[in-house]
């Protein structure tokens, strides 16, 4: 995939948001986002129909954008819908699945060490997602936060796989992130809570544009 995807990925759920999910999102898409993560999870989420309707209705908004949309974790809505991906944890079986199901689909697999991320390649990811590298408040099972070591080390171990990395990152850490060898950055808080979306996000991005 063209690492490029990943230079501002905004992750999102109605449980995450201040301001409602549908007007959060569309203001990150107008803003330039460039790809979109659905993770409807946590206390309070919706479930059952409101799910599937409302993920409905966050695709159709980046299909408007012409944005990626990827489904965290759940194949069978990902299939469905015929969303442009999965993101999924250390779930090789998710992915052979998912990919023998959908080909020429986006495929993104957390990783935290370096077993992790030698399966992640073998099992046919197309890019991993380091982190937590500060710590986060949005992931209930985060692992500890890793800080810059990791990611630098996979960088150096693999030179152009696509890599975004996450984790409590926001305006002030997100140079310092690219500069160990992100080719993007995937936030969830620090869009969700910010009220200046815009801004946020032109912060985010980064000299590439
Ligand atoms: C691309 N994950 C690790 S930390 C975190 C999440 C959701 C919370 C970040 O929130 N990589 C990708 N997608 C994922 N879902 C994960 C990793 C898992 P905040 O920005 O508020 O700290």
């Amino acid at each position: 995939m063209n690492p490029d995807v990943l230079n501002v990925y905004f992750i999102m759920g109605t449980v995450n948001c201040v301001e409602p999910p549908l007007d959060t999102l569309e203001q990150a898409l107008q803003a330039g986002i460039t790809c979109f993560q659905f993770r409807e999870k946590g206390e309070g989420c919706l479930n059952g129909e409101a799910y599937e309707t409302f993920a409905r209705n966050c695709q159709k908004l980046c299909k408007d954008y012409g944005v990626p949309f990827i489904v965290n974790d759940d194949v069978e809505l990902a299939l469905k819908l015929d969303a442009d991906g999965i993101h999924v944890g250390q779930d090789d079986l998710a992915i052979t699945e998912f990919r023998a199901r959908a080909e020429n689909k986006i495929i993104g697999v957390s990783v935290h060490n370096e077993q992790e991320m030698e399966l992640a390649v073998r099992s046919g990811a197309d890019y991993v997602g380091i982190g937590p590298i500060y710590p986060t408040k949005s992931k209930k099972d985060a692992k500890p936060p890793a800080g810059l070591g990791f990611l630098k080390k996979v960088r150096s171990q693999y030179p152009s796989f696509p890599i975004v990395a996450i984790g409590g990152i926001n305006e002030m850490n997100a140079s310092e992130v690219r500069l160990a060898g992100a080719d993007g950055i995937s936030v969830i808080s620090v869009i969700c809570e910010s009220s200046n979306v815009e801004g946020t996000i032109q912060k985010l991005r980064g000299a590439r544009g």
